[in-house]
C-alpha cells in the first residue's frame, strides 16, 4: 500500500507520542500500596512534644521500648491529627516526636518501604539509630525504602512532625482552616518483590474514547520484561513488554466500554501481572472534555451540581480516617444532590476521593497555593510543585476527579502568572487527560459590572470564580441585578458562595449568622446564576459542614468555627441546604 504524505505525518506523530501520559520527572519509589497487603503500624504511639520545634536525631530510635522511656511516656493515636486528641494540644504548633516499636520476619529476595499516607507539615523519619528521610507538605503521601536498616525482629522507629508554618510553606502563613498537626493519614509496611510494579496509569484517551490507554512501570529499568494486562470485563487480554527504561505503554481498542459517571459508577477489574509481581484495581473509565463554554462527560454537557468541603470528620473529630467518615460526608452531598464535590483547598485523604469514585460523585482536586503565597520565592514554587506532583501520581487513576485546580484567591503579578502556569505545565506533564482550573477572587468592578479579566484564565480550561455577594458586600437582594462580564469564552465554575450562620439560630431576614440570613443569600444567589450567568456550567457552594478555623474567634457565633456550612459540625442541617437542594432538583 502506498502511502500518503499525510498518512505518513500521521503515523510518525502516532509513534513519537504513543500514549498521552508522560513520564514524571518527581521520584516516587512506590505508589502501588493501597491495593497492596501491607503491615499497617497504625494504632497508638508513643510521643514526646517539643513545642519549640526541636530538630529531630537517629539516637531518638534507640533506647527503651514504649513507656518505659520516660520522654516519650505521653501517647497518641495514628492516624489523627494531634489537636483533637488531647485537650493541651488543640492549639498546638510545634513538633511531636512520634515513637513505636514493630517486628517484622523479614523475608529473603523482597524490599521493604515505609510508606505514610501524610503528616503535617514537615516529616523526619528515623529507624533503629538512622535517618531514613525527611518529607515537606502536609497532604500528600510519601515513602522510604528501609534496606539494611530494616531488622528481622524488633524494630523502633521514630517521626518527627512539625506543623509549625512557614512563609515558603504550601499554604503559607494564613489561611482559613485549621493547622492540624501530626501523623494524619495512615502509617504501613509494605513488601514487595526484588522487582515490583512502581506505579501505572490507565484511562481512556479524551481524544478517542474506544481507545484504553496507559503505562506501567516496572522498578527496574530493564527492556523486554513480560507485563500481563487482563480486563476479564472487556475480554482484554495482552502481553506488553517494557521499553529501556522498565516501563511498558499499551493503547488497546474496545467499543462496548461501560463508561463511569455519577448515574452509573461503574468501575471495571483491572489486573496487571508480571514473573514476580501482581496487582488487581477497580478502575472506571470515562471522559472528561470542554467544547468551547461546555464542559462535556463522556461526550455529553452537564452541568456540575457541586459542594465545597474541608476534610474534617463530622462531630467536630478533626481530620478523617476512617473511610466512615468520608462516606457520611459524601452522603449529604449526594442527598444534596451533588454530582460534584470540591475538596477545598487541599488534597484531601485518598479515601475521600476512592469513596467519592464509589458514590459516583466527580471530584475537584486543588493544592493550597493559597491566599497570599510568596510567588516570587523558587522554595515555595518546589514545595507547591511536589505536592500537585504527589496529587496527581496519588490520584490520576481515579475516575472520580475531573478536575486539578492549581490555585484560590490568589492576587494577579507577573510572579504568580509565572509560578501557576509552571504549575499548570506540570499537570500537563503528568496527566493532560483531565481539565485545569483555579478558583479566582471576583473583586473586579467595573461600572457595577463584575469583571472576569484575570490573565491566569487564560491558561486554565475551567475558571473557578468566588464571590460572596450577600455576605462580604451588599444585601442579599441586590445580587440578582449584580452584572457579570467574563473575558473568555471557556467553562465557568461558580466556585465560591455562602454566608455564615450557627445552626438553631433563627431570627429576621436581615439578621446575619441566622438561618435565615443563610437561605436569603443561597437564595437570591442562585437567582443570580438564573438572571446574570447564563455562562455558569456549575457550581460549588460553600460549603457542605462548619469547619475549624483559628482566624473565627467570636465564642458566641463561631467559636473557631466557619459557619458557612450547609449542615453544623455535629450533622445538623441548616435551612439553607434545603433551599440548594430544591435548587438542583429541577436543574
Ligand atoms: C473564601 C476562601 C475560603 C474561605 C471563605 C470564607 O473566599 O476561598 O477558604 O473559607 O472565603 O468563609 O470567607
Amino acid at each position: 500500500m502506498i502511502m500518503t504524505k499525510f498518512a505518513l505525518l500521521f503515523v510518525s506523530v502516532v509513534l513519537l507520542f504513543p500514549a498521552i501520559w508522560a513520564q514524571e520527572s518527581v521520584e516516587i519509589p512506590i505508589n502501588t500500596v493501597s491495593q497492596r497487603e501491607r503491615q499497617f503500624l497504625d494504632g497508638m504511639w508513643n510521643v514526646r512534644y517539643a513545642p519549640f520545634n526541636d530538630k529531630g536525631n537517629a539516637k531518638l530510635s534507640l533506647g527503651p521500648e514504649g513507656e518505659a522511656d520516660p520522654n516519650f511516656m505521653d501517647r497518641l493515636l495514628v492516624p489523627k491529627d494531634w489537636n483533637t486528641q488531647a485537650e493541651k494540644l488543640y492549639y498546638f504548633e510545634g513538633a511531636v516526636f512520634y515513637k513505636r516499636h514493630f517486628k517484622v520476619a523479614k523475608e529473603a529476595g523482597k524490599k521493604y518501604f515505609l510508606h505514610f499516607g501524610a503528616a503535617n507539615y514537615e516529616a523526619e523519619v528515623y529507624l533503629n539509630g538512622e535517618t531514613i528521610g525527611n518529607h515537606i507538605g502536609g497532604f500528600t503521601p510519601f515513602a522510604f525504602e528501609v534496606g539494611d536498616q530494616l531488622k528481622s525482629g524488633n524494630n523502633i522507629l521514630v517521626v518527627r512532625v512539625s506543623n509549625v508554618r512557614k512563609k515558603e510553606a504550601i499554604p503559607t502563613l494564613r489561611f482559613d482552616w485549621w493547622n492540624y498537626g501530626g501523623l494524619t493519614r495512615s502509617v504501613s509496611l509494605v513488601a514487595v518483590p526484588e522487582v515490583f510494579i512502581k506505579d501505572y496509569a490507565i484511562g481512556l484517551d479524551p481524544k478517542q474514547p474506544s481507545v484504553i490507554q496507559g503505562w506501567v512501570q516496572l522498578s527496574n529499568s530493564q527492556g523486554q520484561q513480560a507485563v500481563n494486562l487482563n480486563i476479564p470485563g472487556l475480554r482484554i487480554e495482552k502481553t506488553l513488554r517494557t521499553d529501556s527504561k522498565g516501563r511498558a505503554h499499551f493503547s488497546v481498542t474496545s467499543k462496548k466500554v461501560r463508561k463511569w459517571s455519577p448515574e452509573d459508577p461503574f468501575r471495571y477489574e483491572v489486573n496487571l501481572t508480571t514473573d514476580t509481581d501482581s496487582l488487581t484495581e477497580a478502575i472506571g473509565f470515562r471522559t472528561i472534555t470542554v467544547n468551547g463554554g461546555d464542559i462535556l462527560l463522556n461526550g455529553k454537557k452537564l452541568f456540575l451540581k457541586g459542594i465545597n468541603l474541608h476534610e474534617e470528620a463530622p462531630m467536630g473529630g478533626g481530620r478523617i480516617a476512617h473511610a466512615s467518615d468520608a462516606r457520611t460526608l459524601l452522603s449529604w452531598a449526594k442527598e444534596l444532590g451533588c454530582n460534584l464535590v470540591r475538596l477545598a483547598h487541599y488534597p484531601h485523604n485518598e479515601l475521600m476521593v476512592r469513596e467519592a469514585e464509589k458514590m459516583g460523585l466527580m471530584v475537584w482536586e486543588e493544592i493550597p497555593v493559597y491566599w497570599n503565597i510568596d510567588f516570587e520565592n523558587e522554595a515555595s514554587f518546589k514545595n507547591a510543585d511536589r505536592m500537585l506532583r504527589e496529587t496527581i501520581i496519588r490520584d490520576r487513576n481515579r475516575a472520580s476527579v475531573v478536575l486539578w485546580s492549581v490555585a484560590n484567591e490568589t492576587r494577579e503579578s507577573e510572579a504568580r502568572q509565572n509560578y501557576l502556569k509552571k504549575l499548570l505545565q506540570t499537570v500537563n506533564e503528568l496527566d493532560n487527560t483531565r481539565l485545569t482550573t483555579a478558583a479566582i477572587e471576583a473583586y473586579k468592578v467595573v461600572d457595577g459590572v463584575r469583571v472576569i479579566n484575570d490573565v491566569i484564565a487564560a491558561e486554565l480550561d475551567v475558571i473557578g470564580i468566588n464571590c460572596y455577594c450577600g455576605w462580604y458586600f451588599n444585601k442579599p437582594s441586590d445580587c440578582p441585578d449584580m452584572g457579570w462580564q467574563v473575558d473568555f469564552n471557556k467553562p465557568v465554575i461558580f466556585s465560591e458562595f455562602g454566608a455564615g450562620a450557627l445552626q438553631g439560630h433563627y431570627g429576621g431576614k436581615d439578621e446575619k449568622w441566622t438561618e435565615d440570613y443563610q437561605e436569603e443569600v443561597f437564595k437570591y444567589n442562585l437567582e443570580m446564576v438564573e438572571k446574570q450567568m447564563p455562562f455558569v456550567d456549575g457550581m460549588t457552594p460553600w460549603l457542605l459542614m462548619d469547619f475549624r478555623s483559628p482566624i473565627r474567634p467570636n465564642r458566641l457565633i463561631q467559636n473557631d468555627y466557619n459557619r458557612k456550612g450547609l449542615i453544623s459540625e455535629q450533622g445538623i442541617k441548616k435551612k439553607a441546604f434545603y433551599t440548594l437542594q430544591e435548587y438542583y432538583s429541577k436543574k
